[in-house]
């Protein structure tokens, strides 16, 4: 039996300050509309999707910032799209920023949710490599400060159970960690989704600007290769409010190589019919994990965060 699915990764053009939620998920539903017409089963939306990239601005008071947030899933925010998705039999991974009570303290999250073609929800992933600070550094243009904002996720980086086999999820700076996605694969995960927000200018330390999108593709090609699985990379990019974020959404091949990839810095919906057994024979042959892994030589790994010299 063919395993072959459509993918689709729905990219985002600039969402800016003063965009409401209703408009925001609007053009969210007109995508997945877009995606349904290219016969997809399976659609990526970008890392908070529903709001501008709010890290880069400085709030003090949750107040201020609990606007961006999401409570409940669906929230009320996200319905048309979960309404639409179900009626239309499409699954997708959305990313938003999670706010929830729990054991008598306000909890905030970077999060993604899977939502099954039956509107099933089928997990959740929180945000673990969580870039930039928590008190703003000052003298840049924008910050970065998702550590003022998020908490480090909690729920690990499982591969979910889907109609179409096991996909697991990440956020982002996620994909930089080749950690994040060698977990998931030995939990099972033929499929990685991830939405991201990049900054085209790195305020931590100045590159050329290709050097974002470079670094981009080689995360996602080598996480790709190295575990034998498709994967679905979404931007929200474009000029918001005058912060440049790059695009180049992909859908890239367990052979590392990029089958599909978006070319504005706009909506833009891509699509590619995947063989979710094309990654098989790596997995039994070049990256047959049970077969080569030696980890009796990977303690640091787990061991320790930062280099130690030990002579
Ligand atoms: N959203 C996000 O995680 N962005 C980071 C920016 C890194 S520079 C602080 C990324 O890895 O693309």
């Amino acid at each position: 039996m063919s395993r072959k699915e459509v993918f689709a990764v729905a990219q985002m053009g600039p969402v800016h300050l003063h965009d409401t939620k209703a408009q925001v998920v609007a053009r969210l539903v007109e995508m997945l509309r877009e995606a349904h017409s290219h016969g997809a089963r399976w659609v990526t939306f970008p890392e908070l999707a529903l709001t501008t990239f709010f890290p880069r601005y400085i709030y003090d008071n949750p107040e201020e910032y609990d606007v961006f947030f999401e409570e409940g899933l669906p929230s009320l925010a996200m319905l048309p799209l979960f309404e639409e998705a179900k009626a239309l039999g499409i699954g997708f991974y959305l990313g938003y920023a999670e706010k929830l009570e729990e054991g008598g303290r306000t909890r905030r999250f970077n999060t993604s949710v899977l939502v099954g073609p039956d509107g099933a929800i089928l997990g959740k992933y929180r945000k673990i490599h969580l870039p930039g600070t928590k008190d703003p550094i000052g003298d840049r243009e924008f910050e970065h400060l998702e550590k003022r904002y998020f908490e480090v996720g909690d729920l690990g980086f499982p591969a979910f159970k889907t109609p179409s086999g096991r996909f697991g999820m990440c956020i982002c700076n996620d994909r930089r960690w080749p950690e994040t996605f060698r977990v998931m694969a030995l939990r099972g995960a033929e499929v990685f989704m991830l939405g991201y927000n990049t900054p085209t200018r790195n305020i931590h330390h100045p590159e050329p600007a290709h050097l974002r999108e470079f670094h981009n593709r080689l995360s996602l090609k080598s996480a790709a290769y190295q575990n034998g699985a498709w994967v679905m990379a979404a931007a929200k990019c474009g000029s918001e409010d005058g912060f440049a974020m790059i695009g180049g959404s992909a859908i890239v091949a367990p052979t590392g190589e990029v089958v599909a990839r978006a070319v504005s810095e706009d909506d833009e919906v891509i699509a590619y019919n995947c063989d979710l057994d094309l990654g098989a024979y790596i997995r039994r042959s070049v990256f047959d994990f049970a077969r080569h892994r030696r980890i009796e030589h990977y303690g640091p790994i787990t061991a320790q965060t930062g280099i130690e010299v030990t002579e």
